[in-house]
């Protein structure tokens, strides 16, 4: 990476410098180099075709005309929608990646969510379960087991990130990765790395996915992948940031048919159903982003993936 020292960036490079890092300009980074990975790394396995949401997510400039905003959506066997969203501009790199199976499968979604601003950065990277891991033992051995390893190098690596909403839990896999860093060309090579290592297992784990015959069990998948969307494209931290780019009108517009598209196929259970504790008591969603609150000071699985937070209190 280019170093290159400018007045704008001139935090990042005292802080680089009490930490004898490597200087790096925030406009040197771009998550696109880790779309571009992701997506020859999948035609290694699969072929990739595109989505029909392409047509109309594809790319756009926010209102203040200072942001790009690109869109990419593919499909293919055992994948139900890969999609991702980059937005870049003078001060910020933000990235969102996913990759939903289809219902017949049981795999992990794969969840890559990097916001970057001159001196924070805010990561979650994670092959999201789609089944319970705290209550679904079987679940959590088929998938995670050996995945241990990996997560271990990595939460050494990028150490935890502190307090979170403490519904995104259950969200997590044993081996997420959250934390939040100060920037640094040395952390973006983690990073990549990580990305890199997780996007590769994540494959393995596709092209060994057997597909699944029993009705009540894609049924049951489809649900949980249905709740997943609901969730994320009600509380997904990066709301604010979108509506602020593009308006409420279009942030909705991108959230429920993009980039968590699927929320009008796989059910027809809303929000509150799924999550009734958000119910105001006018019958409206609670717009708060978390009802429990924030917890999980530090990370709550152990180093044999066991969950080891008994409670989700503050
Ligand atoms: C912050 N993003 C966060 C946080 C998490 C995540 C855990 C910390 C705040 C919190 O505790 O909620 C990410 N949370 C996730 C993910 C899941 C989850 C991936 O539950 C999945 C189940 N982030 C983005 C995008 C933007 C973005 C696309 O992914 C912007 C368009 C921004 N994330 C963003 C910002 C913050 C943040 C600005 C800091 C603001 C805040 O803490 O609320």
């Amino acid at each position: 990476l280019p170093l290159i020292r400018t007045a704008l960036f001139s935090s990042i490079c005292s802080n680089s410098r009490k930490q004898h890092m490597p200087i790096v300009q925030l406009s040197a980074i771009s998550y696109k180099k880790f779309i571009n990975f992701a997506l020859d790394e999948t035609k290694r396995h699969t072929h990739l075709a595109p989505s029909p949401l392409q047509e109309r997510y594809n790319s756009r400039i926010s209102m203040d005309g200072k942001s790009e905003i690109e869109m990419l959506s593919f499909e293919a066997t055992k994948v139900r929608l890969l999609r991702s969203l980059c937005i870049e501009n003078q001060t910020m790199q933000v990235l969102d990646f996913a990759v939903f199976p289809e219902p017949e499968f049981d795999m992990p979604i794969f969840c890559a969510n990097f916001f970057s601003s001159a001196n924070t950065n805010i990561v979650v990277l994670d092959l999201n379960p789609l089944h319970d891991v705290i209550s679904q033992r079987d679940y959590k051995e088929k998938y995670y087991k050996g995945l241990i390893p990996l997560g271990l190098k990595y939460a050494e690596l990028l150490p935890w990130g502190g307090k979170l909403t403490s519904e995104s839990l259950k969200f997590f896999s044993p081996i997420v990765i959250w934390t939040r860093f100060t920037s640094s060309s040395y952390k973006y090579d983690v990073l990549y790395s990580a990305f890199m290592d997780y996007y590769k297992a994540w494959l393995e784990l596709m092209d060994q996915a057997v597909v699944e015959t029993n009705a009540s069990k894609i049924m049951c998948n489809r649900e949980a992948q249905h709740r997943y969307l609901t969730w994320r494209a009600e509380k997904d931290p990066g709301h604010g940031l979108l509506k602020k780019l593009i308006g409420e009108t279009q942030a909705k517009d991108l959230l429920v048919n993009f980039l968590f598209n699927g929320i009008d196929e796989l059910g027809s259970k809303s929000f509150l159903d799924y999550f009734p504790e958000y119910c105001c008591e006018d019958g409206t969603i609670n717009q708060s982003r978390s009802i429990i609150g924030k917890s999980f000071e530090s990370r709550p699985w152990d180093r044999k993936g066991e969950f080891i937070s008994n409670s989700f209190e503050n």
